[in-house]
């Protein structure tokens, strides 16, 4: 499987002087066939890559590894070349979530390492597995400071921000190196990995035999970790007291792939859901058993909860205060890092382990009699959730125009539906909180979005990762702010042929377009973008199919078409410039408006 160097169009001739070291004759029929025996850190990278079943890079090149690109590709490796490092390292954090590999991200030295290293970080914020490769320069100029291209210390500056940061000096090390990245993304709490390769690395040979024997599969990267028996039988307990349960599914529990074994354990043991935005679609989310739609209500009123793959961060007011109700909580946890347990609030009974062996343990403990929870409970979650339903079917036939978000989202809610095999990517403000509400996800790993920390910037790159790791088509709904923080990815998309259908919710502005200058003077309000913009010709600028909807049967017609097509589609979406709320649903954590609430 070892690749030689001779075996690609971006051929190096050994120098003599590497092959007299390696003890060859300089004569020429002799060089030529030691030649074939030898390989490079360029092979050896993409060998080690390709036997850890890696296919896919997902990069921009140049200095060093513009000819890293060109091998991967001519070895057989899907190369994904993008404009920006950022967007290559959100598709390659999405990758990494959908499949459970790490996503490779390839950079140049220190702008484009920096680049990517937004993304990098967010992935280990999410919980993602994802590898950031970058080239880097000379190591006696950096180390001593003295001024070389793109110089910079990557991998310090690296390891603030990813769970693992490593550099590989030697050739004979490169299997090694690329094993150690594979196991530290996925094992454990999965996140980012930085991968530091001096460009002197990429020119070392070694014997092409040798180079073989150093390269290193990971064996059961992310090996199953069983809860200790007493654990499961100390939550069951609690479960079985409890008047008011509740499961609460976060996007640990769709990583983890146990779609089947969560499935079972909240259809046999009765208990109500609530899904968390990347986990919706785990079971339907016209499941009779989801809360969703009386999410305040269960929040509130749940005495136990059992969280799956769900940290109690900000996402859930930290497991405290006005949000979880007047009466205090129990908590079962199940959740692969011991050390987020007792993270905010005391956890009753925690699961250490991964969540399809916990789940497993719980169903066998349960067994068939399980008691399902009273319908007092079910009952008056239901009760709720049908009184929100209606109020929110009302909203969704809105014929408003301009139109508002409710108008717009409740054309492509009809969409999703009719293709519940779409991944939905969702970025923005208003954008991300009601389409997050409104758009049913059908089935497992369905929907990506801006994650932990509410980042804008994911769009291009997920839907570009979503694209090629799924061959499914894609819709990404966004903000028309959110949207141009990977914009110029449309070329990508374009190039590719990716069919991706991009849905900007165009309001002129981040949040909205009202705004004014409240100095009366020339420049536009801060948070006010050109108005009317026509986003539709950035994707008929490079081949792609650009349209502009103004009502919502317009819209639901242009996303048919697009989806039916495969053809790379952007549909700027016109919405109200009034509509929405700064900040969308955080508004109480701006600080001048939450003051002003107060
Ligand atoms: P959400 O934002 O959807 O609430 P979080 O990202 O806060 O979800 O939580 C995900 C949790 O899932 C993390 O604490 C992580 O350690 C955990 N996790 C990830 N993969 C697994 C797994 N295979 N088994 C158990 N826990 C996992
Ligand atoms: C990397 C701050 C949060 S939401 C948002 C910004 C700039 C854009 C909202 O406007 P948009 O959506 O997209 O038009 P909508 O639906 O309300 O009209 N920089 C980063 N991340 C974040 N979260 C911000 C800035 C922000």
């Amino acid at each position: 499987m070892s690749s030689v160097i001779e075996k690609s169009p971006a051929t190096r001739v050994a120098p003599v002087a590497t092959l007299a070291e390696t003890g060859v004759q300089a004569a020429a029929p002799v060089v030529e066939q030691q030649q074939e025996q030898l390989t490079d850190g360029f092979h050896l990278v993409i060998d080690a890559l390709k036997l850890n079943d890696i296919d896919t890079i997902f990069g921009l090149p140049g200095i060093p590894i513009t000819d890293l690109t060109r091998l991967a590709q001519a070895e057989g490796m899907r190369v994904i070349s993008f404009r920006h490092e950022q967007n290559a390292g959100h598709a390659a954090a999405a990758a990494g979530f959908l499949t459970q590999k790490p996503g490779i991200c390839l950079t140049v030295s220190a702008p484009g390492f920096l680049n990517g290293l937004t993304a990098l970080a967010n992935a280990t914020v999410n919980c993602f597995p994802m590898i950031l490769i970058s080239g880097s320069s000379e190591r006696e100029i950096v180390d001593l400071a003295q001024g070389d291209y793109e110089e910079m210390d990557q991998l310090n500056a690296a390891k603030p921000f990813c769970k693992a940061a490593f550099r590989v000096l030697h050739a004979q090390d490169i299997g090694i190196g690329i094993a150690r990245a594979i196991r530290a993304a996925c094992s454990g709490r999965p996140g980012g990995v930085y991968l530091d390769l001096p460009a002197k690395l990429f020119s070392q040979t070694m014997e092409a035999e040798a180079g073989r024997r150093s390269l290193v599969k990971v064996q059961d990267p992310a090996p199953r970790q069983l809860p200790a028996p007493d654990t499961v039988a100390r939550a069951l307990e609690l479960l079985k007291g409890a008047k008011r349960p509740l499961i609460l599914l976060g996007k640990g529990a769709a990583y983890a792939q146990a779609d089947t074994e969560i499935r079972e354990l909240v259809e046999r043991s009765g208990i109500p859901y609530l899904p968390m935005s990347m986990a919706k679609g785990l079971l339907p989310d016209t499941h009779v058993q989801s809360a969703a739609a009386a999410r305040s209500y269960v929040l509130a009123e749940a005495d136990v909860v059992v969280l799956v793959g769900a940290r109690l961060n900000w996402l859930l007011s930290h497991g405290k205060g006005k949000t979880w109700g007047a009466e205090p909580k129990k908590f079962i946890q199940i959740d692969i890092s011991p050390t987020e347990i007792d993270s905010n609030v005391p956890i009753s009974a925690p699961l250490v382990g991964d969540i399809g062996s916990c789940v497993s343990a719980l169903l066998a403990g349960m067994g068939s009699g399980w008691q399902k929870p009273p319908a007092e409970w079910t009952g008056a979650i239901a009760q709720r959730k049908d009184k929100n339903l209606s109020k929110m079917a009302q909203t969704l036939e809105s014929k408003a125009f301009p139109m508002n978000f409710h108008g717009a989202l409740g054309a492509i809610r009809k969409v999703v539906q009719e293709r519940p095999d779409a991944i939905v990517v969702n970025e923005g403000a208003n954008t991300l909180d009601f389409a997050r509400s409104i758009v049913d996800m059908y089935e497992p790993r369905k929907r990506l979005d801006v994650g932990t920390w509410g980042v804008m910037g994911i769009g291009m790159g997920f839907a570009v990762a979503a694209a090629v790791t799924t061959g499914k088509p894609v819709i990404a709904i966004e903000g028309d702010s959110a949207f141009g923080f990977s914009g110029m990815e449309v070329e990508t998309i374009c190039r590719y042929q990716l069919p991706v259908c991009i849905v900007i919710f165009n309001n002129n502005g981040v949040y909205k377009g009202t705004d004014v200058n409240q100095t009366g003077g020339a420049d536009p309000a801060p948070t006010v973008f050109v108005k009317d913009a026509r986003y539709d010709l950035m994707m008929t600028a490079f081949g792609g199919h650009g349209v502009t909807a103004t009502t919502p049967d317009e819209l639901g017609r242009a996303m048919r078409e697009a989806i039916a097509s495969g053809r790379p589609t952007l549909i700027n979406a016109v919405i109200d410039e009034t509509a929405g709320t700064e900040s969308g649903r955080i508004t109480n954590l701006n600080p001048t408006r939450a003051a002003t609430k107060k």
